[in-house]
């Protein structure tokens, strides 16, 4: 018998979901919505009754134009929810770019390290994660939030991407990371144009042969509206259900999304016409 992958302890057999906690005043998808502690606890919750298996908690938005915030502040918006998240049970990811904060939200119970810039935002990024010795996603992105939109190039965007984040994982791995504890993601939105997206989803499965479990975050971004009707984030649910599924049929591990009910009900009925073939 196989035994069933796992990342950070949970099984790999159907794929995860992450629901997006946003403590801040200025992300691009919910404006604001849970910048309040209580607000963000609640949003957390009951995105878990939902069917969240992850939630991530990030202090920074990185959308494009976003402008950095301070580590104290970073630490004073996401600490308080990750406490009682993660002392509720929840599995905690920390969505941020600086290892001052990992290491408080580890501390604070959060069991996995989400970053954008692959561990390379910060130079104690990598020996960090070493030391706290919990799973990392390392996404791809191509220059740095503020910028990141202006041209996006690549050759070949599909064999970068792939590229560059084999690269990241064997740092990681020779940094003392186990393999089981590395994810990677494409980074959709971060530094690439409607074609670059397209193309990354289209050809995930080059990015799922390096070995790894592969996180899509495509929720509500703006290729969506881009692609349909120049729909404002919070009118995309369509677009990303139907990115959701794209991803999950070409091997997606893990689905980082918004809307969590509506993702765990398309992945049901996914799964169920997928296993009746
Ligand atoms: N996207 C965002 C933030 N963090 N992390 C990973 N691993 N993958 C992603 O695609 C990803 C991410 C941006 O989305 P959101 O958190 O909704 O917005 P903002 O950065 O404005 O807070």
């Amino acid at each position: 018998m196989s035994a069933t992958k796992t990342f950070a302890g949970l099984a790999l057999e159907r794929p995860l979901i992450v629901g997006i906690v946003n403590v801040t005043p200025d992300s691009f998808s919910d404006g604001g919505d849970n910048y309040d502690v209580q607000a963000a606890i609640a949003a957390g919750r009951a995105m878990l009754a939902e069917g969240a298996d992850i939630l991530d908690v990030g202090g920074e938005s990185t959308r494009p134009g976003a402008e950095p915030v301070g580590i104290e502040e970073e630490c004073a918006r996401v600490l308080p929810v990750i406490e009682v998240l993660a002392g509720g049970g929840a599995v905690v990811s920390i969505d941020s770019r600086h290892a001052a904060v990992m290491r408080a939200a580890v501390a604070a119970g959060a069991a996995i390290v989400n970053d954008v810039t692959a561990l390379t935002g910060d130079p104690a990024g990598l020996e960090t994660v070493a030391e706290l010795k919990v799973p990392v996603i390392l996404m791809h992105m191509q220059g740095e939030p503020r910028t990141m939109q202006a041209d996006p190039r690549y050759d070949d965007v599909v064999a970068e991407v792939r590229d560059y984040l084999a690269g990241r994982a064997a740092a990681c791995e020779a940094a003392g990371i186990a393999p089981r504890d590395i994810a990677l993601d494409p980074g959709i939105g971060f530094g690439k144009t409607v074609e670059h997206n397209l193309a990354l989803l289209r050809h995930l499965d080059a990015i799922a042969a390096l070995g790894y479990p592969v996180l899509v975050g495509a929720s509500r971004k703006s290729f969506i509206g881009k692609l349909s009707r120049g729909e404002s984030p919070k009118e995309r649910l369509g677009g990303s259900l139907a990115i959701a599924l794209a991803a999950a049929e070409r091997g997606a591990a893990i689905l980082r999304v918004h809307d969590v009910a509506e993702t765990a009900q398309a992945l049901e009925l996914w799964r169920a016409v997928a296993s009746a073939l």
